[in-house]
């Protein structure tokens, strides 16, 4: 049995073959591309139609290797969305959730509804850029896309729907909009109707593991190719990060590392209380009835932005290259909090952390190997401050992190993660949110039970990398400074 997981993630898409052999998981790169936001005037948009192109590309290359695919899924960032018109096409391009039209809006939005109206309805951390913002943006600016709109689609269900010709609105992507009610089921038209959007533009849920068509006719022509069953699951890609965590125990930590670093841990109920609210964690739908309460970290994105702004100004850095310099440079000299809001939109990076540690009172670091020490400590220390959280907040205490993703190739950030948190880290898999994809179709398909027995095929698939805590005192001593520096606390 072969199947295939598109998992699309900020900067780059994957096409994931995954085979289940005698009770191991294998798995195979198909095709890899990258994913280029477009910047257009003042508005950025994702290149939708190139990522389809990329998906069929996947096909064509299974195709020619006479690969016979038993299903399909896909999984991606969260909150982005497009329109569907009466004529059943696309109407514009999906806006990034970093564009700038959405400057100003949360607050409006909270101040219109109230917070704790919104969270007790919804239980989602308050981003700037979550859905309910970004409509209610479009809706101020008097946006022609919602006139049109008959159909609201999230970048999966939008790529799904192009595959299929089928309509649905997954699940756990649905949750992140801060428009789904998970205590009543459903989305929250009371909501929706609030910011002055139509309910009617929300559509039917699909849960993980649902069957939701099969690669349409016109797809099947145009590549020659026979159809393909395809599943729903949990199409936001941290959801399948975290289905899996090889963890053993039900109650577990995990950080899902990549461009965001996402903390928390598994639930089953959402906290929905005025502490969750405070403190601004989320309740994210997952896989087959679980929540995750977790906390999103600004992550390496700040380094990627970094390094992208060095290649501008003609210099140019591998990530090793970048993390050997870190590793050499001078141990805490300066500290960010990765969540202020200077550092959420693309630019100047390096200036903007010089900037920061101007507004708070510390030397500015300079050169590429002090400020990627600067990035990377900052987020081994928030990664403690947000553990800590997590455990107050459930009411649990964590024996150690399970780190997931393609950021725990940064072996340097996984071992100032155990030190930063004085507990061991368990790096592992890589390609979290691909095998999360892929054993919520087995699932599906009744080749494995539940996600259970999933994490234990993964946990017998994959090696995990085992960090102990080092140098605890001098990491909490830092761990004292960077509070003070940052103010979070
Ligand atoms: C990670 C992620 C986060 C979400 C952010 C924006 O890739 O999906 O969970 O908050 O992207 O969609």
């Amino acid at each position: 049995m072969t199947i295939l997981a598109y998992d699309l993630g900020a900067s780059s898409g994957r096409a994931m073959l995954g085979r289940l052999n005698e009770g191991k998981i294998e798995v195979e790169e198909l095709h890899r591309f990258s994913n280029d936001p477009v910047q257009v005037g003042d508005r950025l948009h994702w290149d939708i139609l190139r990522l389809l192109h990329e998906l069929k590309q996947g096909l064509l290359k299974a195709k020619h290797r006479g690969i016979k695919l038993d299903s399909i899924a896909i999984d991606s960032w969260a909150v982005d969305f497009g329109f569907i018109g009466s004529n059943g096409e696309l109407l514009g391009n999906p806006y990034h959730y970093r564009d700038h039209h959405t400057d100003g809006v949360m607050e409006q939005v909270i101040e219109k509804l109230s917070a704790s109206h919104i969270f007790g309805r919804t239980g989602i951390q308050f981003l700037p850029f979550n859905t309910i913002n970004q409509l209610a943006a479009l809706k101020q600016a008097d946006s022609p896309l919602l006139r049109d709109a008959k159909h609201f689609l999230m970048i999966p269900d939008l790529l799904r729907y192009f595959l299929t010709g089928e309509m649905f609105n997954e699940f756990s992507n649905a949750t992140t909009t801060q428009l789904y009610n998970p205590l009543k089921g459903g989305w929250d038209e009371e909501l929706i109707r609030a910011i002055g959007i139509s309910p009617d533009l929300f559509g039917q849920v699909a849960g993980p593991g649902e069957r939701v068509g099969q690669l349409r006719s016109a797809v099947c022509e145009e590549l020659n190719i026979e159809s393909v069953p395809v599943y729903a699951v949990a199409e936001h890609d941290t959801g399948s990060a975290v289905a899996a965590v090889p963890a053993l125990e039900r109650s577990f930590a995990y950080l899902s590392c990549g461009t965001w670093s996402l903390m928390g841990t598994e639930i089953e109920e959402p906290v929905i209380n005025e502490l969750a609210q405070q403190l601004n964690f989320t309740n994210e739908g997952g896989a087959y009835g679980t929540y995750r309460l977790l906390k999103n970290i600004m992550g390496l994105w700040i380094l990627q932005e970094c390094r992208r702004s060095w290649e501008r100004g003609g210099i140019s850095y591998t990530f090793p290259e970048l993390v050997k310099l870190a590793d050499e440079a001078k141990p805490f000299a300066a500290f960010i909090d990765p969540d202020d809001p200077l550092f959420l939109h693309p630019g100047d990076m390096p200036a903007r952390i010089s900037e920061y540690s101007v507004r708070t009172g510390q030397t500015a670091p300079e050169d590429a190997g002090a400020i990627v020490r600067c990035i990377l400590e900052s987020l081994a220390l928030k990664y403690r401050y947000v553990l800590e959280l997590t455990e107050q907040l459930s009411g649990q205490t964590f024996n150690g992190l399970h780190m997931v993703g393609g950021g725990i190739q940064n072996t340097l950030l996984c071992k100032w993660t155990a030190n930063a948190i004085g507990k061991p880290v368990w790096a592992g898999p890589v390609e979290g949110s691909a095998i999360g994809n892929m054993v919520v179709q087995w699932i599906a398909s009744g080749e494995l039970a539940d996600i259970w027995e999933a994490r234990k095929v993964i946990r017998e698939s994959f090696p995990v990398d085992a960090y102990e805590p080092e140098q605890y005192e001098e990491w909490d001593h830092a761990y004292r400074s960077f509070i003070d520096k940052t103010g979070i606390a």
